[in-house]
């Protein structure tokens, strides 16, 4: 009991993730993923990742063996690496330093100051502070890519990606793309809420 006050002290629980079901080539709860998708919702630097089947289930209970659970990558469950049968569907949580559970994130507005035309879609923070000063914070916690045209997720274009960071913006070469085009993404950046003081 006492280790458990102290990691409840010291830290604290994302929401339970499952944004895939084990059809195709498996299981796929990644950090990357979980991030693109739901943005703030993850911490920067998860202390532990915790699994278990959609229904309850432990890994073990399973069989399943992973090829991915940690906080680097996130879970990974391969259906060509299963002994018998395929995965079974699995959600993800992390624990996260306490600080992150009490920050408030607010988020600026979305801004798109380029089109793929030219050598890509380029969406990089030094820009968008000269064209909008004042509207993004110092030091920005997350970012938040998506698609001008339908609000997607850089995960649901398949797209490979240049620059991905909160302190850096974005950018998708068009060179990367194996023939295509990048697609037009927009992007917002979350920060730390500020404090408001009524001066009334
Ligand atoms: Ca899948
Ligand atoms: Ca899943
Ligand atoms: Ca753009």
């Amino acid at each position: 009991p006492v280790k458990l006050q102290m990691v409840a002290l010291i830290s604290c629980f994302t929401e339970w993730f499952d944004r895939d079901d084990p059809s195709g080539s498996g299981d796929w709860e990644t950090l990357f993923a979980l991030r693109a998708e739901y943005p703030g919702h993850v911490c920067n630097s998860p202390l532990q990742i915790q699994v278990q089947t959609t229904d309850g289930y432990s890994v073990a209970a399973t069989g399943n063996v992973l090829s991915a659970a940690d906080v680097t990558t996130g879970f990974v469950c391969q259906n060509s690496a299963q002994p018998v049968g395929h995965c079974h569907d699995f959600k993800v949580r992390f624990v996260c330093p306490k600080d992150f559970c009490q920050q408030k994130v607010c988020w600026t507005k979305w801004f798109d100051r380029d089109d793929p035309d030219g050598t890509g879609d380029w969406e990089l923070l030094p820009d968008l502070r000269k064209l909008h000063p004042n509207e993004i914070c110092d030091t920005p916690l997350y970012i938040d890519v998506r698609t001008v045209d339908s609000n997607q997720p850089i995960t649901a274009t398949g797209q490979v990606l240049h620059i991905y960071s909160p302190t850096q913006g974005f950018a998708c070469r068009n060179e990367d793309q194996h023939g295509c085009k990048c697609k037009d993404f927009k992007v917002r950046f979350g920060c730390p809420c500020k404090c408001t003081v009524d001066i009334n």
